[in-house]
């Protein structure tokens, strides 16, 4: 099964989540379950809430939603509502631990298999939320990007050995340093037809201004040449060693590698160093107007100078509290994809963001300038 398979028949709905699930039971395999339950940081979960969520997230929408069954767990759900518990407070939460969870997840997939044989999931299906496998496609998303978030919080796991390839590559590029974009009308957003977010669509034109984009992301050595120059804080997971730097995620010490892309920078960090390089950071529909033309996809997410608002036309589906509670001038906006994303979630249109000063994420940059 490929990466890019659309859940459209049921088998292939089947196996996709089954291979999700490995993923993410993959990921805490090497793990303890006091190591599921610890709180490692205060600004992302326990990773028993993750394990948690993904399950009670799956009985939310393939199990009470399409199914209109009943919760195994009675008012359980409440604890896992991402709104309703921030991150700082979930070590704390009467959550499912250990032998619980794990009995909880299998029997939530166990429901939502008996009802995928029930339902009808065709292009002719009335309910939009079945219509072409929408809702599985979204689950199987939300497994994965929160296999993203446990990545992030595994960075702290003193000794973790991953079962699946972690990390950054090396920054590989063709010719010249800056892509030329003409200026002009381009197409941005998801179009009506696949799986995508509510925040993708709609599909709308935009006028850029002829501009300039970095072909690569920037790497570790011009992020150091830029904090020598300015005295600019490291990203994280740095740390002095000697006269140089090593990397410490993981528990680990490992040199730095001078050619990886830069991770772990915060929006004010990615802006500080592109106005230390003459530049800017690109819009999101720069970027998304670049995107054929950019070498080094998918190692880093890309912040951009762009507020995550709606697009015109947007309409809260299939529910406000994925998009719409974020929209405003809080969050920016990155693009692209890190080494921790599924190919799954990376689409083109795909719209991550975050708070500007926040750098857990796998978050770089590439910069621009206007031609
Ligand atoms: C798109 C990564 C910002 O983690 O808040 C997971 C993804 N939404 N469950 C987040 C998400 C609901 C979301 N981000
Ligand atoms: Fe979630």
């Amino acid at each position: 099964m490929t990466a890019n398979t659309k859940a459209a028949d049921k088998a292939a709905i089947e196996d996709l989540l089954a291979e999700a699930r490995r993923r993410t039971l993959d990921l805490v395999e090497p793990l303890d379950d006091a190591q599921l339950n610890r709180v490692y940081s205060p600004i992302l979960s326990p990773l028993a809430w993750d394990l948690g969520h993904i399950a009670n997230f799956e009985e939310l929408w393939l199990v009470q939603t399409i199914a209109d069954r009943a919760p195994l767990h009675g008012e359980l759900g409440r604890f896992y509502d991402a709104i309703e518990n921030p991150r700082v407070t979930r070590g704390e939460l009467p959550i499912l631990r250990d032998a619980e969870l794990r009995s909880y997840m299998d029997e939530v997939r166990e429901r939502t298999l008996e009802v995928l044989a029930e339902v009808e999931i065709g292009p002719e299906a009335e309910d939009p939320l079945l219509r072409d496998g929408f809702v599985y496609e979204m689950l199987l998303a939300h497994e994965l990007q929160h296999n993203e978030t446990m990545l992030q919080l595994l960075q702290l796991v003193d000794g973790y050995e991953p079962l699946l390839p972690v990390g950054t590559a090396a920054v590989e590029g063709t010719g010249a340093d800056m892509v030329e974009m003409v200026g002009g009308t381009y197409e941005i957003g998801a179009g009506p037809r696949g799986f995508a977010y509510d925040n993708e669509r709609g599909r709308h034109t935009v006028e850029l201004a002829p501009f300039e984009i970095d072909r690569t992301p920037v790497t570790n050595a011009a992020y150091t040449d830029f904090m020598e120059d300015t005295g600019a804080a490291a990203p994280d997971y740095w740390e002095r060693d000697g006269g140089g730097w090593v990397r410490t995620a993981m528990g680990r010490r490992e040199p730095l590698a001078p050619d990886h892309p830069v991770v772990h920078v915060s929006h004010e960090q990615a802006e500080a160093f592109a106005r230390w390089a003459g530049k800017r950071l690109p819009t999101e529909f720069e970027w998304e107007a670049a995107r054929e033309r950019l070498d080094s996809l998918g190692q880093v997410w890309e912040w951009t100078s762009s507020d995550f608002v709606a697009y015109p036309d947007f309409s809260a589906f299939p529910y406000s509290e994925y998009s719409e509670v974020f929209f405003g001038e809080q969050y920016r906006v990155l693009r692209g994809g890190s080494w921790a994303t599924h190919p799954r979630v990376a689409r083109p249109t795909f719209r991550n963001w975050d708070l500007p000063q926040r750098s857990q994420i796998f978050s770089g940059l590439r910069c621009a300038r206007d031609a």
